[in-house]
């Protein structure tokens, strides 16, 4: 009888936290590839970003393992001899765990288990895990699930091809018959589907929610975690956000209303930060949260200005704004941190600043050059407010009064043969407006 139950590595239980002596003791290994930013920048450390995940995930980083590569080795991540050096201090220091970071195949994954006999988990794994254990939402619970469950399935056939088929069935049939990988696979295809609907159930309960909000103006702050985007949500709105200097606090969208001098709602959302590396499945599963950047009229990208690898910061943000869709969206670039910039990061920030359309250099914690963000925000929304002129025919009154309560009139005059109206709209309602005169079958505007 095949296995019928099939117990994934979800929602990771609480681990003891920092200074806790009973946290899990892991040994990093890493492949120094071409690309990474410890290779053209001494002062970064190759391993600081994986122990600060790690230290997020509650496990010590006891030791490290570093190997210069062009590229992974197919099967085994490094070299053998790697293997052995990683196997002898992983017992020195009697490590439970090893982390490796980068996302690795199941078979790597497995040869490297083999080795060193010790779990291993990859860059992959932990930011899920990290994501498992803040996620505090409904929505966001599925969400890493979902991303977990896609992230196992993928490494399912490489985990059970080695088993031959189970006794007493057909090959290919369904049922009894079915090898442990198959009856596997069907379990976890169930479940992806389930978490999958109920996840786009939670979606259109938000889509209506998104359309209260036309008419406003939608501003969404981005970044790599731990940027300052909820600093700067906290500074900009004074409403009362998580703020941690950890990495990926912030897992769930939260909008608040900024209250500027403009006649219309102005929104400000926080989203989930970026990471390199961050595993594809976690950036699909993030879909509905990522919407939130994906409609914005505005997003303000939050930049650690005091990060040793700002250059590599912002170029990851970039390329995952590019995957999620928004090449074209109005920019500002938020050079954040400033109380934090040594001398000598001045000069390359400047250089960072001039090849920015629009930037501002900030302290989200002090207040410094915040108001000349607010002054520049003030003027885009100004500028969206859109304006229009409308003749519209004696006998459809009803659609002046309509026009009336949709947009601001700056002039109305009586003619001959209609009323002209000059109206300002808030963002979004011109088209709404323009939408409705059509129906009623008077488009094209006969005056713009
Ligand atoms: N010195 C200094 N620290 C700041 C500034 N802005 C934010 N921080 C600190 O940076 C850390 C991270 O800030 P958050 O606002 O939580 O960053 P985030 O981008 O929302 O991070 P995630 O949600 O984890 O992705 C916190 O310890 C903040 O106090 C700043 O202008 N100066
Ligand atoms: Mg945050």
């Amino acid at each position: 009888m095949a296995k019928q139950s099939f117990d994934l590595p979800l929602l990771a239980t609480p681990r003891p936290s920092d200074g806790d002596d009973r946290r899990e003791v892991a040994v990093v290994l890493k492949a120094l590839m071409p690309g990474d930013p410890s290779l053209n920048l001494s002062s970064v450390d190759p391993v600081g970003e994986i122990k600060a995940l790690a230290d997020t995930a509650g496990v010590r980083v006891a030791g490290v393992v570093l190997q210069k590569r062009n590229r992974p080795h197919p099967g085994t991540y490094v070299g053998k001899g790697k293997l052995e050096e990683l196997s002898q201090l992983a017992v020195k220091l009697e490590a439970q765990l090893i982390i490796v970071d980068d996302p690795i195949s199941p078979g790597q994954g497995r040869n490297i288990e083999e080795r060193v006999e010790l779990r291993v988990v990859d860059r992959a794994e932990l930011i899920m895990d990290i994501f498992a254990r803040n996620a505090r939402s409904h929505q966001a619970k599925l969400q890493v699930e979902l991303a977990q469950l896609q992230y196992s399935q993928s490494r399912l056939t490489r985990m059970w091809t080695h088993l031959s088929r189970m006794e007493g069935g057909a090959v290919g049939t369904r049922g009894p018959g079915e090898t442990q990988l198959e009856t596997d696979r069907r379990i976890v295809h169930r479940k992806i589907s389930i978490l999958k609907k109920r996840l786009a159930g939670i979606e259109k309960q938000a889509q209506t929610q998104h359309k209260s909000r036309e008419g406003s103006f939608r501003i969404a702050l981005v970044g790599y975690t731990n940027a300052g985007k909820s600093t700067m949500l906290k500074r900009l709105t004074g409403s009362d956000v998580l703020i941690e200097d950890r990495l990926f606090s912030t897992l769930d969208t939260s909008t608040r209303n900024w209250a500027l001098d403009v006649p219309f709602d102005v929104l400000l959302s926080d989203t989930v930060g970026f990471i390199r590396k961050l595993p594809h499945g976690l950036v699909a599963s993030f879909h509905a949260t990522l919407m939130e950047a994906r409609e914005a009229d505005l997003l303000i990208h939050v930049v650690d200005a005091s990060s040793p690898t700002i250059e590599f910061d912002m170029e990851s943000v970039e390329r995952t704004l590019s995957r999620i869709g928004c090449d074209e969206h109005s920019k500002l670039v938020v050079f954040n941190k400033l109380d934090r910039v040594h001398e000598d990061q001045q000069f390359g920030l400047r250089h960072l600043m001039a090849k920015q359309e629009h930037s501002f250099m900030v302290s989200a914690t002090d207040g410094t050059g915040i108001d000349l963000v607010v002054e520049r925000v003030l003027s885009i929304a100004h500028e969206r407010q859109q304006s229009g002129s409308y003749k519209l025919p004696h006998s459809r009154s009803d659609l002046a009064a309509k026009l009336h309560s949709m947009a601001a009139v700056d002039h109305e005059e009586y003619l001959e043969d209609g009323i002209v109206i000059e109206a300002r709209f808030d963002p979004g309602q011109k088209a709404r407006w323009e939408h409705l005169l059509m129906k009623a079958g008077l488009l094209p505007p006969a005056t713009d």
